[in-house]
């Protein structure tokens, strides 16, 4: 009798727990933040130039995450910069990563911080989407990768 009783309880909390999962990957009670990334593009080069630069916002719930790299089928390589001036200079630096918490997103725009994409595809035009995988950390190593579909812009939009 107390067998029989068990099985559909546990068959319950299972379908409440995959129901749940599926809702929400990444899900506060594991541990893990959550990571959401929006308004990604980048910057078709000028005709014959093949580096660009990109951004995006990153936002994050729950413990804070470090941005440690980027790639896309589009360019060769992706790097993470600063730019701030120097001597009157504008001064673009790589940087190992950037970090997002709670409140305080990853701000990744024209004229600040920036992705620079190297070696990009001449063949992708303004008004494309290219995908941008980033790869994130969070304080214990854990890896996280988000697909983010970047809209490609023209040098004056
Ligand atoms: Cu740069």
């Amino acid at each position: 009798m107390l067998f029989r009783t068990l099985i559909p309880a546990a068959a319950l909390m299972l379908a409440a727990c995959s129901g749940q999962a599926a809702d929400k990957p990444a899900d506060a009670a594991s541990g893990q933040s959550v990571i959401e990334v929006k308004e990604a593009f980048v910057v078709k080069p000028a005709e014959g130039r093949d580096i660009a630069a990109g951004g995006l916002m990153a936002y994050v719930t729950g413990a804070p995450v470090e941005l440690v790299g980027a790639s896309t089928d589009a360019a060769a390589r992706v790097e993470l910069h600063t730019m701030s001036m120097e001597d009157g200079v504008m001064q673009m630096r790589q940087v190992e990563s950037f970090t997002a918490s709670e409140g305080e997103p990853i701000v990744l725009q024209r004229g600040g911080n920036h992705l620079m994409l190297f070696g990009f595809d001449p063949s992708v035009a303004v008004g494309d989407k290219v995908d941008l995988a980033l790869e994130f950390r969070d304080s214990d190593g854990t890896s996280q990768t988000v697909v983010t579909s970047a809209e490609v812009k023209g040098l004056g939009d």
